[in-house]
């Protein structure tokens, strides 16, 4: 990173650490010594954070501070709820991890050691997922007697298929990062304590894309891919048209057409 950090202003309330790297906000979930489970101190801060983005932030990296992303839900915070308090809960977790999948910029996870129940559901809410290979997934709400409750079965799903859920929470089976990258939980595998690295490097390049593309794959693209073929086409040429009448998207072709940018190459 050649940008000098420096931690935020507001610093919420002490559960996050949260830094400004450039056009880069680092979140760090800053429970260590509770292996970062989310309590609803720390799901406040967050949806804090998320909703209060300065203009000038491009991307953000979201990531724990110790050797664990997280250990999901706070269970100790569980054992006096009733039905109706789960019920207002779960729509907290769900209104909070929207903040971070429907975000105006793009938002990477940095995934170590423990990334459990709602851990991993916080994880599916972000854009694109990095793990090293002491990350592992697990849902052991199974076990515990519960249920998922903060969008799980809905964004697991379409990462890694129905099926592998049932079995993580039916069986407790936990995939390691190499097979949990090969069975789409995560899109890159690092070296050992490579992921925070490796997503400071993908942001920079996320936060120097056009904001109207970033935009549209953030907004459109997920609905696009969702919606019936025909009203996908339809949204996509619309969203199409938008992006490429931006006033960015003619100068980046002028600058290709100019020979100012690099070439598209293997390994990039
Ligand atoms: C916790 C939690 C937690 C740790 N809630 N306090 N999640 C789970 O079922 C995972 C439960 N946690 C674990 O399996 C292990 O703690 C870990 C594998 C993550 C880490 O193990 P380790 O040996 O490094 O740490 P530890 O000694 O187990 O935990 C350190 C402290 O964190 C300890 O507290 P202390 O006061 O005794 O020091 C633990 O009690 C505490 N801790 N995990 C509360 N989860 C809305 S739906 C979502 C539902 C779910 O997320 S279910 C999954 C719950």
């Amino acid at each position: 990173m050649a940008n000098a950090s420096a931690v935020r202003p507001d610093g919420i309330g002490g559960l996050l650490a949260i830094e400004v790297r450039g056009p880069v906000l680092v979140v760090g979930l800053n429970r260590p010594a509770k292996r970062n489970a989310l309590n609803d101190g720390l799901i406040a801060e967050l949806d804090a954070c998320f909703a209060t983005l300065s203009a000038d932030v491009r991307c953000v990296v979201l990531h724990g501070i110790g050797d664990h992303f997280s250990a999901g839900l706070d269970l100790s915070e569980l054992s006096e709820r009733d039905a109706t308090e789960g019920l207002v809960h779960s729509q907290m977790w769900h209104r909070t991890f929207d903040r971070i999948q429907y975000c105006r910029v793009p938002v990477i996870a940095a995934l170590r050691g423990a990334v459990i129940g709602g851990g991993l559901e916080m994880a599916c809410a972000a854009h694109i997922r990095v793990a090293e290979p002491s990350a592992y997934f697990a849902l052991p709400e199974g076990q515990r007697g519960i249920f998922v409750g903060g969008g799980g079965s809905v964004r697991l799903p379409r990462l890694i298929g129905v099926a592998r859920m049932m079995d993580m929470m039916l069986t407790g089976r936990v995939y390691p990062a190499a097979e949990g990258s090969a069975y789409g939980f995560t899109q890159y595998l690092t070296g050992e304590g490579g992921a925070l690295a490796k997503a400071l490097e993908l942001a920079e390049k996320v936060a120097a894309n056009a904001p109207l593309t970033n935009f549209a794959v953030l907004q459109a693209l997920p609905m696009i891919a969702e919606a019936n073929p025909q009203t996908g086409l339809l949204m996509e040429s619309l969203m199409a048209t938008v992006a490429q009448s931006d006033k960015e998207a003619k100068a980046r072709i002028r600058d290709f057409l100019d020979r100012k940018t690099a070439k598209v190459r293997p390994g990039a």
